[in-house]
């Protein structure tokens, strides 16, 4: 019986230049934590080693401090750690690992496999580690594995970076490809990949990790690890899904038009927390009264969220009569503003959006100061 744990694009020191920087910061330092909770994971479950299937670092140039970091963040587990690059750290003649290499920062039970050739694990199963050593590589890394001895009838275990063909690419030329059926024509018992950020399996032995901290937008069923359990060389491996990650990055793109729409989006604003990374794209139309009670709790959420990116292009402000009369706006003033109104239907209609926004505010900020607006 071994045990495994399975991970896969960490992308350490990815830089979330969309968001303000202290919640930047906070994503970047995240991504250091999660490793610590692997680490924690891998301990409590007394598994046998970690696979770590590329990508380990987002980027060649990360600091040395970062890197010395990162390999202090899996000090946790004092077992086995079996690591390859992917295609945004690719064992480059220079690299991120002959650098990590040269600061001395790898401990002696971390193994960063940078050549394709198999390894005995703890005498306990064979590992077949296909490693980018380029960032785009047209030919399957996983070809040698088929031809790799067995070792005295333990388990054979490929670990790999790339798309599997035909299935999350129709596109034969897509980069770093993998065979689909490598597993069961390779004879391996288990296949651990990496490069989708979401958990996905592929086949009976074969899965993708997704990364243990989700990072970005749209990378469904990411922030988790596999715990993998196989009873012998030959049996099927059961698979079980841990939570690892701390954030839940969601993208909302509500279509708003009549008041309970923006009141329901006001709620969903009152339930974020420091764990939501949300972005909001909202559509349609609303009055003034509606757009000051959504302003209002989106400077709230914004305070109470881990990050919050709010774009209101594609909202019409439609003020009612009702809004004009109580800004109470005549003459010129009253003029330009019916003015805006219509143009907002027109080419110029983001400009003409703002300055009536701009307008209104002003209008509102006044009526409140002489007790008029209320
Ligand atoms: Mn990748």
């Amino acid at each position: 019986m071994i045990s495994l744990l399975h991970t896969a694009d960490w992308q350490i020191g990815r830089v979330f230049s969309q968001f303000e920087p202290d919640d930047a910061a906070a994503l970047f330092e995240a991504r250091f934590k999660v490793v610590e909770r692997l680490a924690g994971i891998a301990a409590e479950r007394k598994v046998d080693a970690v696979l770590v299937a590329g990508d380990v670092f987002d980027l060649q140039t990360v600091s040395d401090k970062t890197i010395r970091r990162m390999f202090n963040a899996m000090q946790g587990f004092a077992g086995p750690w079996l690591l390859i690059p992917g295609n945004h750290d690719s064992a480059l003649s220079e690299s991120v690992w002959s650098r990590a290499e040269r600061l001395g920062a790898i401990a002696p039970n971390v193994v960063c496999c940078l050549a394709p050739k198999p390894h005995t694990v703890a005498g306990k199963f064979v590992l077949l580690p296909a490693p980018l050593t380029q960032r785009h590589t047209y030919g399957d890394l996983t070809d040698w594995f088929a031809a790799a001895p067995d070792d005295a009838g333990l388990p054979r275990i490929g670990l790999a970076h790339g798309c599997v063909q035909g299935i999350l690419s129709e596109d034969i030329d897509s980069a770093n490809p993998i065979a689909a059926g490598r597993a069961g024509e390779a004879r391996l018992d288990y296949l651990a990949l990496g490069d989708w950020h979401g958990t996905r399996q592929i086949d009976e032995r074969t899965w993708y990790a997704g990364t243990p901290e989700t990072d970005r937008f749209r990378a469904n069923e990411s922030g988790q690890a596999l715990l993998v359990s196989i009873a012998g060389a030959g049996a099927l491996p059961e698979v079980e899904t841990v939570r690892t990650g701390q954030f839940a990055w969601q993208q909302l793109e509500p279509r708003l038009s009549v008041l309970s729409d923006v009141d329901e989006l006001v709620e969903r604003l009152d339930r974020i927390d420091g764990n939501d990374v949300l972005q909001l794209r909202a559509h349609g139309s609303c009055d003034l009264g509606a757009h000051r009670k959504l302003g209002a709790a989106l400077e709230a959420a914004r305070a109470r969220a881990r990050a919050l990116v709010w774009d209101g292009e594609a909202l019409r402000l439609e003020p009612t009569e009702e809004d004009i009369q109580a800004l109470h706006a005549d003459g010129f003033v009253g003029e330009a503003l019916q003015e805006l109104r219509v143009q907002q239907a027109d080419a110029d209609a983001e400009l003409a959006r703002d300055a009536l926004l701009t307008l209104a505010r002003i209008l509102d900020a006044q009526g409140s100061r002489t007790g008029a607006g209320a």
